[in-house]
């Protein structure tokens, strides 16, 4: 058996949380992330026939019967996460049924997954019908997003045609877009179920005044597609009570579409 502390998706893990709470968006236990595991990965590092305890799930997860994934656990802080994963993460496989987590390591002070596991596995079912390489979901409270989602119009298409007009790369990073959700009560079944319809067409989700989510095929894409939403609200909060004398232009961003040979949401733009 190999240590699964050294294992790479344990130690991306740990890197990425303890990233995540450096760039100050994951005050205290703010944010959760969840990876769908290669099974051959884990049993390399774990004898996945053994049981820890059985913890239920209270809503039906059955399309992921039983794929296995790492999770942040409830109440515990990304800062802590490197220091002690056994402690602050928890391996879990889905029932035959789809109503329990099975968990397999983790979660050692008696701990459980995240509160926000509703949205995370009904965001997995969603993006797995879409991309079978799907793996992550991340959700995390980066302060600038936070803050635009106080003072810009929360329609999708105004909110994402102002992030991709702060600077260039942002429509070639998201040519789909950002969905944005209206402010809901979070760890509920039903902001899960409402982002994962969002995520039928957006990889980035916002919820107002909260946080974002974002998935991808790695922990790069998903933190990549985060961090340039951040990048364009850190931008947008230094320019929006200024004067706008420059911007870039409909035209301009349809030009940058063609010239990467993005499929992009072009009713978010006028031409
Ligand atoms: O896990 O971020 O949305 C703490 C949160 C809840
Ligand atoms: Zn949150």
């Amino acid at each position: 058996m190999n240590d699964i502390l050294q294992a790479k998706f344990m130690r991306e893990m740990c890197d990425t949380a303890a990233n995540m709470y450096r760039l100050g968006w994951d005050e205290r236990n703010g944010g959760n992330i969840s990876v769908l595991l290669d099974p051959n990965e884990v049993a390399d590092c774990l004898d996945t026939d053994r049981v820890l305890r059985r913890i239920p799930m209270n809503f039906h997860a059955a399309p992921l019967a039983g794929k296995i994934f790492l999770v942040t656990g409830t109440g515990k802080y990304f800062k802590n996460v490197r220091n002690d994963p056994e402690t602050n993460l928890g391996i879990i496989r889905v029932s035959d049924d789809g109503s329990t987590a099975e968990l397999l390591w983790g979660y050692a002070d008696g701990g459980r997954f995240t509160s926000e596991l509703p949205a995370h596995l009904m965001s997995h079912m969603v993006r797995l019908r879409i991309d079978p390489e799907h793996r992550i979901v991340m959700h995390t409270h980066p302060t600038n997003t936070l803050a635009m989602t106080h003072i810009h119009p929360l329609d999708e298409k105004s909110f994402t045609r102002t992030l991709w007009g702060t600077c260039t790369e942002c429509i070639v990073v998201f040519p789909d877009g950002v969905g944005v959700l209206p402010w809901m009560v979070c760890g509920t079944n039903e902001i899960g179920e409402a982002t994962a319809r969002k995520m039928e067409t957006y990889r980035l989700v916002i919820w107002p005044q909260h946080g974002i989510y974002g998935v991808g095929r790695s922990m790069d894409e998903a933190f990549g597609l985060i961090e340039t939403v951040e990048k364009a609200a850190e931008l947008y909060m230094k320019y929006a009570a200024f004067p706008v004398l420059n911007r870039i232009t409909d035209a301009q961003l349809d030009d940058l579409a063609h010239a990467f040979g993005l499929t992009y949401r072009t009713d978010f733009l006028d031409l």
